[in-house]
């Protein structure tokens, strides 16, 4: 029997690759989306939708019963600059949701559970270059909710067995949805802009380096730790993922290769202290031992990509 997939989220950045993606795989009727909005076109014609706040387990439980649902991907959230804005909600919504979906699998309703991590997890105090197994002392509501959430995966896996696997993704570079809320959303923001204005203000200041990735790579990477034997998957918490790390001020020159005269200047906001918590680097020696990961794409790469495709788009 093929997998019945619950894609929770599925109007956000990552939500609307991953659920294509998947429905190539399972078929379009065995990849259900699900968000408190709409979704794109794309997904909202090609298979079922369902409206869910995941806030409200009771529905969330009808619908995985509805459906059969064998495995989920949980992708609401708060991103860092949203929560810090709205702490409570933050908290609440990234937690809460979360232990919902972990009872799920718990109560042997569902077998399989993918949950996104972040950077965010790591602090001031993570060395660069950040270790599998480093010092997290993050300092943002987002950050702290995401390590709190991976100390509850991996409790779930070694107290109830329950198989969920995840990530720790960097910032994501995508052009089919752009990203909402979170402090790496520049890189993004920075290749609309550069297309329909030629220029760009950025609220990261220009040396600040943040480890980064292209969404084809951070899809793959997902879709690959979830078809891996279990056996593979020896770190239950959340595996470091890298893809490039870089400053505004480099990719700025590397836009400017294609877009002539785009400018760059700075006003920088409070998403800088967030920033400057994060390490510029991650280590993701573990994830390409234990799955076989390797990333694809480089910043040459991702701009000519990013350029070519939202070009067409605008
Ligand atoms: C954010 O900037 O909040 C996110 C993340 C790094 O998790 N893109």
């Amino acid at each position: 029997m093929d997998e019945k997939i619950l894609i929770i989220g599925s109007s956000g950045q990552i939500g609307t690759e991953l659920v294509i993606e998947l429905r190539k795989i399972h078929g379009n009727e065995n990849v259900i989306a699900s968000d408190i909005k709409t979704s794109s076109e794309e997904v909202m014609n090609s298979g079922p939708f369902e409206y869910l706040d995941v806030m409200d387990e009771r529905l969330l439980r009808d619908i995985v019963k509805r459906y059969n649902i064998s495995q989920v991907y949980l992708l609401a959230a708060l991103l860092s600059a949203t929560a810090e804005k709205n702490i409570e909600l933050g908290w609440q919504l990234n937690t809460r949701s979360h232990s919902h979906v972990l009872d799920l699998a718990k109560d042997g309703l569902i077998k399989k559970i993918f949950w996104p991590s972040s950077i965010a997890v790591f602090g001031p105090t993570t060395p660069n270059n950040a270790p599998q197994h480093a010092i997290m002392e993050p300092n943002t509501v987002y950050g702290i909710s995401k390590l709190a959430g991976e100390r509850w995966n991996e409790y779930y896996f070694n107290k109830f067995g329950v198989d969920v696997r995840s990530l720790r993704y960097p910032g994501l570079l995508g052009w089919k949805a752009a990203p909402g809320g979170g402090t790496t959303d520049y890189a993004v923001d920075i290749f609309y802009n550069a297309i329909k204005y030629g220029k760009y203000t950025s609220f990261i200041a220009e040396n600040t380096q943040l480890p980064m990735m292209h969404m084809f790579d951070a899809i793959r990477a997902t879709i690959q730790i979830m078809q891996a034997p279990a056996n593979q998957i020896k770190i239950r918490s959340s595996y470091n993922l890298a893809g490039v790390s870089f400053s505004p001020k480099e990719i700025a020159a590397e836009i400017s290769k294609h877009i002539t005269n785009f400018e760059i200047s700075y006003n920088i906001d409070y998403r800088q202290d967030i920033a400057d918590s994060w390490p510029s680097s991650i280590n993701d020696s573990n994830a390409k031992q234990d799955w076989g990961w390797r990333k694809k794409y480089d910043l040459e790469n991702i701009t000519k990509d990013m350029i070519a495709n939202l070009q067409k788009k605008l």
